[in-house]
């Protein structure tokens, strides 16, 4: 018995050496130490042992247990070692290598006509004014001249939430909001950019979700010649020094007078696609406040006056980049998006 132990202890042993890996060195321990391994099979002979001999045989099958169990801790730890070893290798890093560009977004073509054009007005003295974009009747419409049942109302027929509320068609509402805030005291001097919506059948030119920017100024002695100066101003830093406007008759309920205003084409006058032969492009509408929408807000009509105008950014984007269909903008194809990004 004692020969069978010892050969076992050294098969056991060199078996272990021999282990390539971590799963060979399990089945080893499972196959040697496990309750139906050999160790215990030769023990089962223990009975037909003198008393003499039993306590020996105990203590070497002990030793041979703890011999064969050191032997495949060690080997354990060393093939673990071996592998930490090997993963480093594999995984070392070329700090030479160029690193791979980071993807960066690009801002909207949208928001950058609409920041452009805020910080034009912003040099000329205006804050932003912004509003909810889910709105009151009152001050969609009613503050802005246009009580129910007015025929102008039929033009922005919008989206009702409620019979009171709907989404804003423009964004009077924030200029008639912030009157109202500054309780009949002047000046007055914003502008106004955001989203809107209109019932609408959506094609090239036309979208039922759109952005706006308007503008108004209210203080005492305001005249037509200020918004016609502050204009030109605009236009001549929006699309070149060489450009002109020009003012015609228009209406709208909330100003009066009201004018449309162009700016001179870019063929320079002599007609062509963009300006469909006139030599002018139409870029904004305009007019005195009402004294209605004044008096509505607080004002004293007698004391006060005010310009105001509104303009489309996705109108001007489209002017300004060539871009041939509004539907660009807000269906988010990404190949689009990116040719307006700044650095490739
Ligand atoms: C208040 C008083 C007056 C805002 C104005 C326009 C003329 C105008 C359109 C042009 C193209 C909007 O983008 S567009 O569809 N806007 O023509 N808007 S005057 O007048 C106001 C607004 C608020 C309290």
């Amino acid at each position: 018995m004692e020969q069978q132990l010892k050969e076992l202890q050294t098969e056991a042993l060199a078996k272990v050496e021999a282990a390539a890996d971590l799963k060979q060195l399990n089945d080893i321990r499972v196959a040697y130490l496990g309750k139906k391994g050999p160790i215990t099979e030769v023990l089962k002979g223990m009975g037909k042992l003198s008393a003499e001999e039993r306590p020996k045989m105990g203590a070497l099958a002990n030793e041979v247990r703890a011999a064969v169990s050191a032997a495949i801790e060690g080997k354990q730890s060393a093939l673990e070692q071996q592998a930490i070893q090997a993963q480093l290798e594999k995984e070392t890093v070329d700090v030479t290598l160029p690193g791979r560009p980071a993807r960066t977004g690009n801002a909207h073509p949208l928001t950058k006509v609409v920041e452009e054009i805020e910080d034009l007005f912003i040099g000329m003295g205006y804050s932003i004014a912004e509003g909810p974009e889910v709105e009151m009747d009152y001050y969609n419409f009613e503050a802005l001249n246009l009580p129910k049942g007015h025929p102008a109302r039929d033009m922005q027929d919008s989206f009702y939430i409620t019979e009171d509320i709907l989404l804003r068609t423009h964004t009077s509402p924030v200029q008639a909001r912030t009157m109202e805030k500054h309780k009949g005291q002047g000046p007055v001097k914003i502008i106004c950019p955001g989203k809107v919506y209109r019932r609408d059948n959506d094609d090239a030119t036309h979208s039922h979700q759109f952005t706006q920017i308007e503008g108004l100024v209210v203080d005492e002695n305001i005249s037509m010649g200020d918004l016609k100066g502050t204009l030109e101003v605009f236009a001549k830093k929006l699309f070149g020094e060489d450009r002109e406007i020009r003012l015609r008759p228009s209406f709208f309920p909330f100003t009066e007078p009201s004018v449309e205003v162009d700016v001179s084409c870019m063929c320079g006058g002599k007609g062509c696609r963009i300006c469909k032969e006139t030599g002018w492009i139409e870029i904004l509408g305009a007019g005195m406040v009402h004294p209605n929408v004044l008096e509505m807000a607080g004002f004293d009509s007698k004391k006060y006056t005010g310009f105001a105008f509104g303009m489309g950014p996705d109108r001007i984007a489209m002017l300004k980049y060539g871009i041939d269909d509004i539907r660009h903008f807000y269906t988010d194809d990404i190949r689009f998006l990116k040719q307006f990004a700044e650095h490739e």
